[in-house]
């Protein structure tokens, strides 16, 4: 115990003097922390999440092993074997929900908070513009993060817990959703007069806004607890986690695939082959997924395999089956893409340095693809943060982070 605490204590410590020593090492060459890309913001918050939340699943797993090992009885109130009551018992299976969803909510987040910062340098880059709110972005990843920790139990209005747990945690939960809705509203307010490339990247983008609005808006449903009653357990909870956790990442996944991939191989994917893969899987998608609100409406429970003739399945059964048959349709279509990534390599359009006109570092580097080490000898010095685009006076649409101001100046002298 001792040890381990020592360790602990260690770890995180060596952990915390590492992460300091970056950050004074990057500051010395001008990355202060509100110059960061907003990716590499949502990705460090998820990390510091993902540190938080773990053990209380590495917790909840050790005792349920003991449970299932040992004959503890940490969440079994009685254990039966071969029909005998065992003398174990007192364990509480609430427990465990909570030690998961602890975990469990945290964790939505360690999904969707890497999507948000891609996204929002993804749509900065292809609209032409500087993110819209830069710092309440960086401030609504925080606090998305932090406040992820006080919401789990939204996740258990129907196991029986204290009516006022349900109380607190459906007020904290909708208080989540302002940062969030403040997110969106930035994107839009980016893309708004932006000079937009319609690209498969961008389609990937919108994609992700679309659903990601329509996961959010179900969550808010749920989060209340006299609506979620009813529609826990149903086809309408995993209707709104598939896109919100789902389908919503995925897309930027796919949106920073084409993005990068000129980065990683030197070649642009091909454009027509990906709206093809954009189209079929975001059409695709919704029809797996939106009539599966329908069904919880309904009252379909989730994890059944099988329904038999209980009475709604009339109307279900057409339904599961053209669900069935769009999943089939999804998945042939990411074919598409590794068609593509095969056609790519070995003919696909050279990309150049550079080649989406982009502002951060990973752009700059003395040779495209990278090199092992990726600067050489000399690393850059940063000048701003990554989003000056369309800068008025500026000779380009775009002012790398490597630009010194008197650069910019002069080609703003020549101009006047
Ligand atoms: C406005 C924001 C949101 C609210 C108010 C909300 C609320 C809820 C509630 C109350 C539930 C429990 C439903 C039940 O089991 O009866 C739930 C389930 C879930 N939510 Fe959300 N949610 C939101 C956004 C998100 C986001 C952004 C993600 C992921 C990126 C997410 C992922 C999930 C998952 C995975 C589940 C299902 C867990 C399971 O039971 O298997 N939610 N949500
Ligand atoms: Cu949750």
């Amino acid at each position: 115990m001792c040890v381990s605490l020592i360790l602990f204590v260690a770890g995180f410590t060596m952990g915390g003097l590492n992460y300091l020593i970056t950050v004074l090492q990057a500051r010395t060459r001008g990355m202060t922390l509100m110059r960061m890309p907003l990716t590499v913001w949502g990705i460090f918050t998820a990390t510091v999440l993902a540190m938080l939340a773990f053990p209380a699943l590495l917790v909840g797993a050790l005792m349920m092993t003991l449970d299932n090992v040992l004959g503890t009885s940490f969440f079994m109130p009685t254990i039966l074997k071969a029909g005998e009551v065992l003398e174990y018992g007192g364990g509480s299976p609430i427990l465990f929900q909570h030690l998961f969803w602890f975990f469990g909510h945290p964790e939505v987040y360690i999904v969707a908070l890497p999507a948000f910062g891609i996204v929002s340098d993804l749509i900065s880059v292809h609209s032409r513009k500087n993110i819209f709110g830069y710092r309440m972005m960086v401030w609504a990843i925080v606090i998305i993060g932090a406040l992820s920790f006080f919401v789990w139990a939204h996740h258990m209005y129907v196991s029986g817990m204290n009516p006022w747990f349900g109380f607190f945690f459906a007020t904290t939960t909708l208080i989540i959703a302002i940062p969030t809705a403040m997110k969106v509203y930035n994107w839009i307010l980016t893309l708004w007069r932006g000079n937009i490339r319609l690209n498969v990247v961008m389609l990937w983008c919108l994609g992700f806004i679309v659903t990601f609005v329509n996961g959010g808006i179900t969550g808010i449903f749920l989060g209340n607890v006299t609506v979620d009653v009813p529609l826990s357990d149903t086809y309408f909870v995993i209707a709104h986690f598939h896109m919100v956790m789902g389908i919503a990442p995925l897309m930027v996944i796919m949106g920073a695939v084409y993005h990068w991939f000129p980065l990683v191989a030197g070649r642009f994917l091909d454009e027509t082959l990906g709206k093809w893969h954009f189209w079929l899987t975001f059409l695709g998608a919704y029809s797996i997924y939106f009539p599966m609100h329908y069904l919880g409406f309904i009252g379909v429970p989730r994890r059944y395999f099988e329904m038999y003739d209980s009475p709604y399945v009339t109307s279900a059964v057409g339904m599961n089956e053209f669900i069935s048959m769009a999943a089939f349709i999804v998945g042939a279509a990411q074919f598409i893409l590794i068609y593509n990534i095969i056609k790519t390599l070995k003919i696909g359009k050279p990309a150049g340095h550079n080649p989406w006109q982009a502002n951060s570092l990973e752009w700059l580097t003395p040779t495209v693809p990278p090199e092992h080490g990726n600067w050489g000898e000399k690393l850059p010095v940063v000048h701003r943060w990554p989003y000056d685009f369309s800068v008025p006076g500026a000779k380009e649409d775009f002012i790398t982070q490597t630009t010194p101001p008197s650069e910019v100046a002069e080609t703003e002298v020549e101009k006047t």
